[in-house]
């Protein structure tokens, strides 16, 4: 019997909120506990380990720590990098941790043939995820390899990618599973943040979900920490998903349509006043247009400080769909293209100003659409952004 983990989208360093970050790395620590706990052979962590190619040191301290403890306990690890510790040159930080000894990145460096390790118990292969889906191309291209010579061993391969059939909406990208290498036991795969286990033209297509929740959304959806142990015997494979909850979660949803700021205020303190505050996560959504006023007016401090009081964990707020009156506008467009719907929404919005209005808006939404480059640092980034953006309005320098 062979038993491993499955870990993925980690993305570790993710949350810019120190109490999310720490409930995200203290996840991790708990999952290594149990892999340790459960005796797994090996594990395997299918992309987005790190949630960038240059994770900061505390991050790869812990990172480095856990998985030397695995090392130690003679428990093997394979990664493959995922859409975001890629870097288009190839280097990321997951070499640095290969190159230490702690894990083995199984993913190809060449095109063609799939990149074949094989160790005592398992033989393993896999493509790292790239930006945009471009990794699926790499995967269409592979040659199917021949794994008849290597028996009854249990044969994984690891994907970051959307495999067709499992996409959490329709502007995802996928690959058809009969466009991937058949012949493998267990399709490790990472990318898309939901739990998923199906067998889909002959493959056992396992989604573990992120180890740990990376927004509101996923939050509200997943609730806790996910990953997969799996036991391979006489040619079967049998997952189990496992649950980390650290602290949990308790949504309030407050309708804020045609109600002034101060009933909305009330109406949330109203409801955090109930049990269920305690060490919690609170993901507070409001939403709707509110009778009068702005929406800061609705008293967050005064929440906050209620929340406080609680001692609650963390308080989220999502008021993305909260409106003020004032500002509640809506325009009808009919081009389908980008660069037509900017067109027609600003002329349609065009105050009474100066002449040449369209294509000073048009020449902005140029000038901030460029991207940061690969080992650009952001303070550079920004001058570089701010240089062009004075350029195109034509003043000395920005403040
Ligand atoms: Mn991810």
């Amino acid at each position: 019997m062979v038993k491993f983990a499955h870990l993925a989208d980690c993305h570790l360093g993710g949350w810019k909120i120190p109490e999310m970050e720490s409930l995200s790395l203290a996840t991790f620590e708990k999952a290594i506990e149990a892999c340790v706990d459960e005796k797994v052979d090996f594990v395997l962590i299918a992309g987005d380990f790190f949630d960038n190619a240059l994770p900061s040191i505390d991050t790869l301290k812990l990172a480095a720590l856990k998985l030397k403890e695995l090392k130690e306990k003679g428990i093997r690890c394979y990664i493959i990098a995922g859409s975001h510790d890629y870097s288009a040159s190839g280097k990321t930080f997951l070499d640095v941790l290969e190159n230490a000894g702690l894990c083995k990145n199984v993913s190809n460096n060449s095109e063609g043939d799939l990149n074949i390790i094989e160790d005592t118990d398992v033989i393993i292969a896999g493509i790292s995820g790239k930006k945009v889906g471009m990794e699926q191309e790499v995967i269409r291209g592979l040659n199917s390899p021949d794994l008849s010579k290597f028996g009854n061993k249990l044969k994984i391969l690891m994907l970051h990618t959307t495999i067709a059939g499992s996409e959490p909406n329709d502007m995802m990208k996928s690959i058809g599973a009969s466009e991937i290498p058949g012949g493998f036991d267990y399709y490790a795969l990472g990318h898309i943040h939901k739990v998923f286990n199906r067998n889909i033209d002959g493959k056992l297509i396992v989604y573990p979900g992120p180890l740990y929740p990376n927004n509101f959304s996923e939050l509200e959806e997943l609730g806790n920490g996910k990953f997969v142990i799996a036991e391979y015997s006489d040619g079967k494979v049998i997952v189990e998903l496992q649950n980390i909850l650290l602290r949990e979660t308790k949504t309030i949803e407050i309708n804020a349509e045609g109600k002034g700021p101060e009933i909305v205020t009330s109406e949330i303190m109203g409801a955090m006043k109930k049990d269920g505050i305690a060490e919690r996560i609170i993901l507070l959504r409001v939403a709707g247009t509110l009778s009068r006023g702005k929406t800061s007016d609705v008293d967050f401090n005064e929440i906050k400080k209620e929340f406080e009081r609680q001692k609650g964990h963390c308080l989220l707020r999502n008021i993305s769909k909260l409106e003020s009156p004032e500002f509640k506008t809506s325009v009808k467009v009919e081009a389908s293209n980008m660069e037509d719907i900017e067109k027609e929404v600003i002329n349609k919005n065009q105050p009474l100003v100066k002449t040449d209005f369209d294509g000073l808006m048009m020449e902005l939404l140029k000038g901030f659409d460029i991207e940061k480059m690969e080992g650009e640092t952001s303070s550079t980034f920004e001058s570089r952004l701010r240089e062009g953006i004075s350029r195109i309005l034509g003043i000395g320098e920005m403040i």
